[in-house]
């Protein structure tokens, strides 16, 4: 105990001393003092993304930090088809085991990412030729790891992406193979071999009116096939200045009113350029580098901290406006150095999109969300 509140004077005093947040003035000195899992305790859990390196506690600061800062955690590759069922009917449990103890260990949630995906495929999935094999990777997948982690893990995402941006099905292999009714037929074996865990369904852009509504119809086929379908995760990557409050308001009512809890589960606001078209997730989309893309190499300017802050500021007071129906906010990764969105969908960029910096000291961000519910 005593330990514990040391560390967590220590980090604050560490944390002062490093921000080089502008705008930190502002900053409530009571917020100092608080923790994301100790403000929000009350209202819905609080989680991370955690990679390998962070599982295994290689790096002090991240060791420090993550069980003070986090209730949950969503491990960002190793639970992925490819990764923990790389051979066919081999399974390596190893660094998923690793994480159930260090999450039980620290008091934090395991939400296990996720079953049936088309993406991060093992190749052997992909040269499958006919439905039965497919069908067999898919019910042998389900049933091994449903079952393995019943109990250990709080919650899985059973189906990720299965949408395209219009609201239709995506024609993935498992679309293709078994038609139209396999994610219901996902849900089913999930909820036999997982009866004690959280069964959801994550995807990407699901705040948009026409993929809302395909979600919409997904959670009801699920729900009026007479199978459990406990949540639904919005991942909510977006872009500073561009957060589309008013359609994420919109979402949580509507997901709300399935009678399911809302989740935001891959939270990350991007303040670079997207030379895409359009706002997406999808990792196949790329782009080649090219410095204009790339203008915060040497720091952030003011004014783009500032709305970064704001607007995690007025999505958390958005969260705790509906609070009675939202589970768990999760960021996609604890510091900006170790953001998936260094790499995508530009290789090589300095990007900016989470609460702790580079040195894993909060940012004027960081203040800001907690303030949220401080200063209501
Ligand atoms: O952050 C993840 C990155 O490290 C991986 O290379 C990538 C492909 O497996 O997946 C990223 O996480 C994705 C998540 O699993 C599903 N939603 C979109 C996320 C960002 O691409």
């Amino acid at each position: 105990m005593i330990n514990q509140s040391i560390r967590i004077s220590l980090l604050f005093v560490s944390a002062t001393i490093l921000c080089n947040c502008s705008g930190s003035k502002q900053v409530n000195k009571a917020a100092e003092k608080m923790t994301l899992r100790g403000t929000f305790k009350d209202d819905f859990l609080i989680g991370t993304a955690l990679n390998t390196r962070q599982i295994e506690q290689k790096d002090p600061k991240a060791a420090a930090l993550i069980p003070q800062q986090f209730d949950a955690a969503t491990p960002e590759n190793i639970m992925k088809a490819e990764e923990i069922h790389p051979q066919w009917g081999t399974y390596n449990f190893d660094l998923a085991d690793k994480l159930v103890a260090y999450a039980a260990a620290n008091n934090i949630r395991v939400n296990a990412h996720t079953l049936i995906w088309h993406s991060q495929l093992p190749a052997y999935v992909r040269r499958l030729q006919s439905a039965d094999s497919v069908r067999q990777f898919f019910t042998e997948h389900i049933n091994t790891l449903a079952s393995h982690y019943d109990g250990k893990v709080y919650s899985w995402d059973v189906v990720n992406e299965a949408l395209n941006e219009d609201g239709t099905l995506r024609k993935s292999i498992f679309l293709q193979k078994l038609g139209d009714n396999y994610i219901v037929e996902a849900f089913r074996l999930a909820q036999q071999a997982a009866p004690n865990t959280q069964l959801y369904y994550n995807d990407y852009n699901i705040e948009q009116p026409r993929k809302r509504a395909g979600a919409v119809a997904v959670v009801q086929k699920i729900q009026e096939a007479g199978v459990r379908i406990d949540g639904i995760g919005i991942q909510g990557h977006w872009r500073a200045g561009h957060v589309p409050f008013d359609e994420i308001e919109k979402s949580i009512e509507a997901f709300g009113a399935l009678g399911i809890k809302v989740m935001f589960t891959e939270l990350d606001l991007s303040v670079l350029p997207n030379p895409l078209n359009g706002n997406t997730a999808d990792v196949s989309q790329t782009a080649a580098y090219n410095a204009q893309y790339n203008p915060f190499v040497a720091g952030l300017p003011d004014s783009i901290q500032q709305q970064l802050a704001s607007d995690y500021e007025q999505l958390f007071k958005l969260f705790l406006k509906h609070k009675d129906k939202i589970g768990r906010v999760t960021f996609w990764g604890v510091n900006d150095g170790q953001s998936w969105l260094n790499d995508w969908p530009v290789r090589g960029r300095t990007n900016y999109p989470l609460l702790f910096d580079r040195q894993f000291a909060p940012k004027l961000a960081y203040y800001k969300v907690i303030e949220s519910k401080t200063k209501s």
